[in-house]
């Protein structure tokens, strides 16, 4: 079939929402009635997993529960979120810099030998080229690098190694480098490259920067994953457009029955970098692979593939092909003979092409679509597909003779979903030791499925009970756009805190006590420390004068658990909220006189509404010449 056609018949299979994976389960009462039991949490339980995943163009993370599918709080990470005044008060403003809105597609939690240790979640902005990180302390974002220089669309990311050394990630778009530099379109092929980032993370503080990268042809790099035992030290992405087409990709990157996959030897990246084997461009060590041998190889996969993900055992790397119904299984072993023999069917650009006959255990027949696989451990694989709208099972090799005759044999059960499946996560695929039980579907296409809201039909997102042979989908929810790839952690694994201790707060303008309060004036500099408690700021008054650059620092001094206070301030577009043990600030330039009411936004006692203040703002020369009338203030109050 040419890809047209292809491409044509996911239109009209996601608009008729077809299925081709026979009926849906759960149809009988018995069966309803047993899936709404699998997936209930009843009032005063708890979920046994999180769900977090990635809010593509909203640019936020969600966390969900599993098994209720329950929404149950919003991370914001590349986009402001006034509930939690993310984006408003300075510290967050600071790390958004310019940029209001990212596209978040692959969460990766952080690992140790393999494992999710519960520290961190990084994320990436395939828009602004930039990764977030997540502390699961408290669930919030703590840094954001980037831009990161050479890189432009930053998508095929952020993929974890084993012991969160790196975060990897590759490029989608390729452009002239470095940034900044122009060239015509027209010379794509020479003028224009891609690149792949290895991103060093500290390994005690999750701190992120720039490591090193290594130059690659113009290819659109896609999804990836890192090694593990065998392929431990190794990283590897599908691409498409190994055509290097610059216009018209819909057709003149779907030409070749194969596109070059990337085999990345990381740890030699960094080696060869402490050799002083790289060049710097833009500040950044890049190695190029055609001078440092060892570092980059290809292997062709068919056709326009996609995802391509590394099992729980390392061995087996299986990509899946958009344009092919079959998922292509790489056996990693064979891949190092291959490289040791040098076993290549030729080179592009001087990095070698592993023979694809001599690496390949087997194209498995999974049917139309495929995107991402993931898996439970147990010798299983669960694909994605997106023209079938379906979760397909299969079982990993090693096959039988029997069954390397026909791949079909090893397709166990197939299970419809709602539609267009994007990506699916199955628990702890990505780590050596899975949980499996639970798989959620993440559907592109919801084609009716909700109450009907508008023209913006809403996503959702589908679990599915893999505990069993026979998968069974149990339950259904609304996912926030547009749901990538997502993670899932036992909740029993980690602890976040509750309050931020006191003594933790390092703060130089943190106030705990009514005397360390107050307002003070230094020039047309207003400084106020402002102490939130049930149900009042200390001080409850601020007097300034048009033209005044006045700073707000306000401290939660509670220690209480839920404790929240906000402070909303009217007409100025100032909003913060602190967790207890929290100071946070903001600066502004008053430019209007007035009295401006400030309040507690966030319902925190019967007296919440009782919790306000005002800012008088009077003209130049008039009013108090300092700090808040009837407080004690540090210093500089007359
Ligand atoms: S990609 S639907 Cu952005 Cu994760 Cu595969
Ligand atoms: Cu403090 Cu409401």
């Amino acid at each position: 079939m040419k890809p047209t056609i292809i491409l044509n018949a996911i239109a009209l299979a996601a608009a008729l929402g077809l299925t081709s994976c026979g009926k849906q389960t759960g149809t009988s009462q018995a069966e309803r009635t047993a899936n709404a039991l699998a997936s209930y949490v009843a009032p005063g339980e708890k979920d046994e997993y999180y769900l977090f995943y990635s809010g593509g163009h909203s640019g936020q993370v969600y966390v969900a529960g599993i098994p209720s599918l329950r929404h149950i709080s919003t991370i914001p990470v590349f986009a402001p979120y006034p509930a939690t005044s993310y984006g408003f008060d300075e510290e967050s403003r600071k790390m958004l810099g310019d940029f209001t809105w990212g596209d978040v597609h692959h969460p990766a939690l952080s690992q140790t030998n393999s494992k999710y240790d519960g520290r961190w979640l990084f994320v990436n902005d395939n828009a602004n080229n930039r990764i977030a990180r997540i502390d699961l302390r408290d669930f919030k974002t703590h840094q954001i690098l980037g831009p990161i220089p050479n890189s432009i669309g930053n998508h095929g990311s952020s993929f974890i190694t084993e012991n969160s050394e790196y975060i990897l990630c590759a490029t989608r778009f390729s452009v002239p480098l470095p940034k900044g530099r122009v060239a015509d379109p027209k010379d794509y092929e020479k003028e224009f490259n891609g690149m792949v980032s290895g991103i060093k993370v500290d390994p005690k503080t999750g701190e992120m920067k720039v490591g090193w990268q290594i130059l690659t042809p113009p290819f659109d790099w896609d999804l990836g994953s890192t090694g593990k035992g065998p392929s431990s030290g190794w990283a590897f992405w599908t691409s498409y457009n190994t055509e290097m087409a610059h216009d018209t990709l819909e057709v003149n990157s779907t030409q070749k029955d194969r596109d070059l996959c990337a085999i990345v030897n990381w740890r030699a990246a960094e080696k060869a970098v402490a050799d002083g084997k790289a060049q710097t461009m833009d500040g950044v060590p890049i190695i190029d692979p055609a001078k440092v041998p060892g570092v980059l190889y290809f292997v062709p996969i068919g056709k326009s593939p996609h995802g391509m993900d590394v099992d729980p055992t390392g061995k087996w790397v299986v990509a899946g092909g958009k344009l092919q119904p079959a998922t292509t299984v790489l056996n990693f072993e064979k891949v190092q003979v291959a490289i040791n023999n040098k076993t290549f069917e030729g080179d592009f650009r001087g990095i070698p092409i592993l023979k694809y006959e001599a690496v390949v255990e087997g194209e498995v027949p999974v049917g139309l679509g495929p995107l991402h696989t993931q898996y439970d451990g147990k010798g299983n694989a669960y694909t994605s597909m997106f023209i079938d709208s379906c979760i397909v099972k299969w079982k990993l090799p090693p096959w039988t003779d029997e069954e390397k005759k026909d791949l079909t044999k090893v397709v166990l059960d197939k299970v419809p979903a709602h539609f267009s499946t994007g990506h699916l996560v199955v628990a702890g695929s990505d780590t050596a030791q899975p949980y499996g039980k639970w798989c959620v579907a993440m559907n592109k296409l919801s084609a009716g499925r909700h109450i009907n809201v508008g023209p913006a039909q809403p996503e959702s997102s589908q679990l599915i009970d893999i505990s069993g042979d026979k998968m069974k989908m149990v339950a259904e929810a609304y996912t926030e756009p547009e749901p990538h790839f997502a993670q899932i952690l036992k909740v029993s694994e980690i602890q976040p805190a509750e309050v931020y201790p006191k003594d933790e707060n390092k703060d130089p303008n943190a106030v705990w006590e009514k005397a360390q309060s107050g307002v003070t004036r230094n020039g047309n500099q207003v400084e106020a420390k402002l102490m939130a408690i049930r149900s009042r700021y200390n001080p409850d008054r601020i007097d300034a004068q048009v033209g005044d650059e006045l700073t707000v620092h306000v401290t939660n001094v509670e220690q209480t658990r839920d404790m929240i206070h906000g402070f909303g301030l009217i007409e100025h577009n100032i909003n913060m909220v602190m967790d207890p043990g929290e100071t946070k600030t903001f600066r502004i330039k008053l430019t209007k006189p007035g009295v401006f009411p400030f309040y507690c936004t966030n319902f925190c006692s019967a007296l919440h509404q009782e919790m306000q203040g005002y800012l008088v703002v009077w003209e130049p020369g008039k009013g108090p010449a300092t700090g808040a009338a009837g407080t004690s203030s540090a210093g500089g109050s007359k």
